[in-house]
This record gives structure tokens, sequence and C-alpha cells, in this order.
């Protein structure tokens, strides 16, 4: 159908100059292999003007694969194996804010030796290129894709870092802002100076009409701080479509041009060395009135069209879809069978789910959730955590919620209050973020060590509330570890820190809590973690035992090799990993009592070792009986 364009393109990439039977002949079967999809795709959007965007693209990536470094080039070689090489279990990560972990970028490069400490060899540095220094959203509202923050350094900066990364093994993971640019990106700029060209790329209108038709159906993503979906435009007299802040700017991705810039700025992260991208906000990108505008299928076809063309130049670089969505709605990110698309998503509803437990001391609703998430395509992978940069969704699904034997309304409303304070007793300090009146939606933020109770129990000075509260970090934590996927730290957890406040102070954080949980490192502070009997060491030593765990055990790697146990308690969830050669039970204990219980396991075996406390256990036939301390968590191998 498309052999026209194919044999044009074709004649492109001969005419370059490219060796395609010799050094450039991977990248030309990489290309035909993935042109037909390109052409499928790019017809479906955009039609009649399929062909001239094809046309760009086939330059595009012609252009990039010339300019692609040769270390980088045999490095993507080296990453190919029996398995796509992100669902190792070597792999640990941490994301962290340049500026507040260790002032920019040079600085970072100056704690290599603290990943090394710990165990992180995966590195996610929070958005670095240029912003407005006021109105930034964390770096999410982007004035320029090229342009390192000048107040964390220079693009050669990056390159040094990222070099010294590739030198000691590590991995780099950035993000690339898809949906929005900052009002202030020249793009934006020219738009609002009238130039017709990119007041297309964006959606604008002189009037209410067709917002009011697309509020009808959008949902509000900040409803507190951003209200609506379109934001009034004194320079150049426009409603504009902000979905996010009222200073990031919609693109419009039914503008081809649009389409095709961002893929020229895709290519350019990747010929920086990225090894994992994370597409922000993907479900975003497309808008049709009397939708949600989020998840749409042509959001799916504008991915798989990223995928396709990072899969050719760069395919050493995996696609992070930064999707957080019902779990119904994750799976299709991962591709749909004929197209690629994602190779690694946010385990979201497994994280919220963990929250969940931790309240209510029950597992049911996460048991309930497993066959869902655990469907997942073999080769590729969950990012698996406990916190980010972002609050806490209860995204999981009503009738999980429903078949666990609770009422979706009362059970959420009940989560909130028990992280927010608002409850009795509670010992968690979080607040709500993007509350909704009209709706009583409601997320959460607040850190690790804060929502498990630290902060408190350290203000109150209760002993075994502190160590009730260690142990909730850990227990959290170990289970991000040990489920399929990439564990992701994010900064700051390792040594406990708690919620910090001063965001109230700065006029341009305080209507966004989610700064609580950003925390600006003390490096006197983090020394710490060296002192024996100070929460920093229990929970940075904890850390860096249960990755040194975690690396030792091939089971660990990601390819659909778990098997959910049957446990008969509310309060205890338990799983194998398994190879050919191997079986390790993990048991979590999510509740503030004691439990006996017996795991059924395989009957060959005999004795078992708990790697992490040194406990060992004999089993009976296929059972064995072990008793689960409060908050206690188990790493069961089998001995000899
Ligand atoms: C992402 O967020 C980023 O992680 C946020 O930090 C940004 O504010 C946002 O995009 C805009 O760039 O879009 O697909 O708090 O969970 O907005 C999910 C809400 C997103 C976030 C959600 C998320």
């Amino acid at each position: 159908m498309f052999e026209k364009i194919i044999g044009r393109a074709d004649k492109k990439v001969k005419d370059a100059g490219l060796d395609v039977a010799g050094v450039d002949g991977a990248f030309y079967i990489r290309f035909h292999r993935y042109l037909p999809a390109l052409c499928t795709l790019c017809f479906k959007l955009y039609e009649e003007k399929a062909e001239s965007l094809l046309h760009d693209i086939t330059a595009l990536l012609i252009q990039f694969w010339k300019d692609r470094p040769h270390q980088l080039k045999s490095r993507d070689e080296e990453k190919i194996g029996d398995l796509p090489w992100f669902t190792d279990n070597n792999l640990t990560g941490m994301s962290l804010y340049v500026d507040r972990f260790a002032g920019n970028l040079k600085g970072v490069q100056k704690k290599l030796g603290y990943f090394e400490e710990l165990g992180v060899n995966l590195l996610h540095l929070m958005p670095l290129m240029a912003c407005p220094e006021e109105q930034n959203d964390g770096g999410y509202a982007v004035s320029d894709y090229k342009l390192v923050n000048p107040a964390l350094g220079t693009l050669k900066d990056l390159m040094d870092l990222q070099k010294k990364l590739i030198q000691k093994d590590m991995y780099l993971m950035l993000d690339v802002v898809i949906n929005h640019t900052s009002d202030q990106h020249l793009w934006a700029q020219r738009a609002k100076a009238g130039e017709k060209y990119y007041q297309d790329f964006y959606y604008m209108y002189e009037n209410r009409e067709i917002p009011d038709r697309f509020e009808l159906t959008m949902p509000q993503i900040f409803p507190h701080s951003a209200p609506g979906n379109f934001t009034w435009n004194e320079e150049c007299y426009r409603w504009i479509m902000t979905v996010f802040n009222q200073y990031q700017w919609d693109l419009n991705y039914k503008n081809p041009n649009v389409l095709l810039a961002m893929l020229e700025i895709i290519l350019f992260y990747g010929n920086l060395g990225v090894d994992i991208l994370r597409i922000d906000a993907p479900a975003f990108v497309w808008k049709k009135i009397g939708t949600t505008c989020q998840n749409l299928e042509e959001a799916h076809w504008i991915l798989q069209i990223m995928k396709a063309v990072t899969a050719i130049v760069t395919p050493g670089m995996a696609l992070l879809g930064e999707a957080i969505v019902a779990p119904k709605d994750i799976m299709k990110y991962f591709g749909n069978g004929c197209f690629d698309e994602c190779d690694v998503a946010y385990n979201a509803t497994q994280m919220a789910l963990q929250w969940d437990a931790l309240a209510t001391s029950d597992i049911t609703i996460m048991r309930q959730s497993q066959r869902e998430i655990l469907e997942k395509p073999v080769g590729t992978t969950w990012i698996n955590y406990t916190r980010c940069h972002d609050d806490i969704g209860l995204g999981y699904s009503d009738e999980a919620i429903s078949s666990a034997g609770f009422t979706p309304f009362q059970h959420r409303d009940f989560i909130k209050k028990y992280y927010s304070g608002q409850y009795q007793g509670t010992p968690a300090k979080g607040l709500l973020f993007a509350e909704n009146p009209l709706t009583n939606d409601a997320r959460i933020s607040g850190s690790l060590a804060s929502l498990c109770g630290l902060e408190r129990a350290l203000q109150h000075n209760i002993g075994y509330e502190i160590k009730e509260s260690l142990q909730k970090i850990l227990l959290m934590q170990a289970h991000a570890f040990f489920y399929p996927g990439i564990p992701m730290i994010f900064y700051g957890d390792e040594l406990g820190y708690q919620n910090d406040y001063s965001f109230e102070n700065h006029p341009s954080m305080a209507e966004d809590n989610r700064w609580v949980h950003r925390p600006l490192l003390d490096w006197k502070k983090n020394d710490l973690r060296k002192s024996v009997g100070t929460p920093e060491h229990y929970i940075f030593s904890g850390f860096q035992k249960l990755i040194g765990i975690r690396k030792k055990l091939p089971c660990l790697t990601d390819k659909a090799n778990i098997e959910i146990l049957a446990v008969q308690s509310r309060q205890i969830i338990a799983f194998a990993r398994y190879t050919e050669n191997s079986y390790v039970i993990f048991g979590f204990n999510y509740s503030a009592q004691k439990h006996v219980v017996t795991l059924e396991v395989p009957s060959e075996k005999d004795s078992w070792r708990d790697v992490w406390t040194n406990d060992e256990f004999r089993q009976i036939s296929n059972k064995m009986e072990m008793v689960f301390n409060p908050y206690q968590f188990r790493v069961l191998l089998t001995l000899g």
C-alpha cells in the first residue's frame, strides 16, 4: 500500500551516502522494519499531510543516525541480549532534582560515589532544561528543550556527567515534556506576537465557544491552583488550552509540525546518551471535544510513532510512558501487539495499593488487583516506587475495593483522612493535594518518612513509634525492590527526609504542596547515615542491604516470573519469584500485629533461610509455618 512512499524513503537513505550493506546495515534494517508502521500511523493521524511528514521524518532519521556518536552506537549493540537490558535485576534507580540534591550538574558528578555506596546505578535527573525562574512546575514548563537550565550548568556539564556514568556502568534517565511548553518558550512567544505558524502549535481561540465545549467533558488536573483547562492571554487576546498550570500551554498534535518538532527533540536527547526517556504526561497529548481528552487512541498512535523513530535511530534508549492512569488503561501504553509503544511504565497502581494496605492493615485490595497488574507483556517492565516528586493518587479500581468488601467512597475517604492527619490517632503526616470539592477527589502529598509516621514519632519522641515507622519505611521500600520492574528511589527517602513545610513561604511554590516532599538535601545531615543508632543509618543501611539482595538474585530480572501465593491472611501478602533453578519467596506483613502463617512451598524443597533476618525454617511436606512480626517482611531462599 505504501510502496511509493517506501521506495522514495529508501532512495533518500541510499542517496544520503549511508553504507547500508556495511556499517549502517543495522540502521537500514531497522528503518525498513519500522517504516510500514510509521506510514500507517502517520496516515491515520494526518491523512493528506502524512506524505510530506514522512518525508521530513526520514530526513530526521538520517541526520540523527549520522550524528549519533560511535560510542553510543556500540553501547546500543552491547545492550542487545536475550532480554531487554532494562528488565535486569542489576538496575536500581534514583530520581532527584539536580539543584536540591547537589546544587548543580557538577555537584551531582561529585556525588557519584554516594550512588555507588548505596547501590544505585540509574539516575533520573528531574527536568533540567531551561525554564522560567518562577512559573516552572519543577521544570515541567520548558522554555528551551535544548538548553540546560543555566542555574544547573551547561550542556557540556551534562555530557561530562553522562560520560562518567558510562565509565561507571551507570544509566541516565531524562524527561521530555511533550504535552506542553512554558508560555515563555519561543514558540509561545511567537504565537503571542501573532505569528500564525506558531499559533497553530497550540490550542488558541478567540472566544469561549470551543473552550466551553471542551470543558463539558474535560476533568481538571489542578482544580485548586489552576482551575479550568483554558487561560485567557492578554497579549494575543486568545483563550489558550492549559490543562496543567496556566503557564503550561498544551501543544496541538493535530498539527504535524508539532510532532515533527518533538521528534527532533526526542532524537536530540537520544544522541545525548539518554538510556531511558521519560515521556511526561503522554495520556494527554490528543484532545477531542466530547471526551476526557485523556488516553485517546490517537495519543497511543503518537507514542507509537515516537517508539518507531527511536527504535530506528537510538535503539538502546528505552521509552518510559509516564501515564498515571487507571489499571485498565495502563496496559495499552505497552503497545497493542501490532505496533510497539512504551518499554516501561510507572506501576502507579501497585504504589497506591501499598499505601492503601499500610493505612488499612489489609492487603485484600492489593491481592485482588495483582492479576490485572501482572498482565503486562514480557519484555516490558514497570518502574516500582513508593514515592516520587508527585502526589499519590488513589487510582485503583472501585471494583477491586468492592470485591475486597469495602465501599469505594468511604474507603477512599478513610485513606485520604488517614494520610492527611484528619483521622484521629493516625501516625501519618501528609497533605491533601488537588482537592476538588465538586468531585470530592483529592490526592496525597508527603514524604515516605512522614507518611510512614517518622515525623510524628520523632516530634513526640516515642521510641516504639519511631521503631514502627522505620519498619514501615523498609517494608514499603522492600516491596518495591522485589516486585517485577525497576525500583526507583526518590532522593532523600534513603535518608528518611521528612516533610519540608518551607514551600509555604515561597510565592511560586505555596499553591503546590507537592513541594512538601521535595527536600533540599543537607550533606552534613546525610553523614548521619554513618552513625549507628540514627534513623538515617537505619534507613540508608536498610536500603543498601535490600539493593545488595536484589542484585544477587537473578530471579528478580523481570520475565513474568512471579507467582502470587495463597496466604490465609488479610494482613500478609506473599509472592514467589523464580528461575529454572531458583525459587525465592517474599512476604510482607502490612499490620502492627504479629501473625503466624502457613506458606505453601514446593514439596521437593527442605529448609529455608530468610536472608534479611537469617532466620531458618524447615518445611513439612509442602507447608511451612512462620511468624511475621509487625511490619516485617521476609526474603526466603532454599538452603542447599
Ligand atoms: C506529570 O504529572 C509530572 O510528573 C508532574 O510533575 C507535572 O506537574 C505534570 O506532568 C505536568 O507536566 O501528567 O500523566 O500531580 O500525577 O499531572 C500523569 C498530578 C501526569 C500528576 C500528573 C502527572
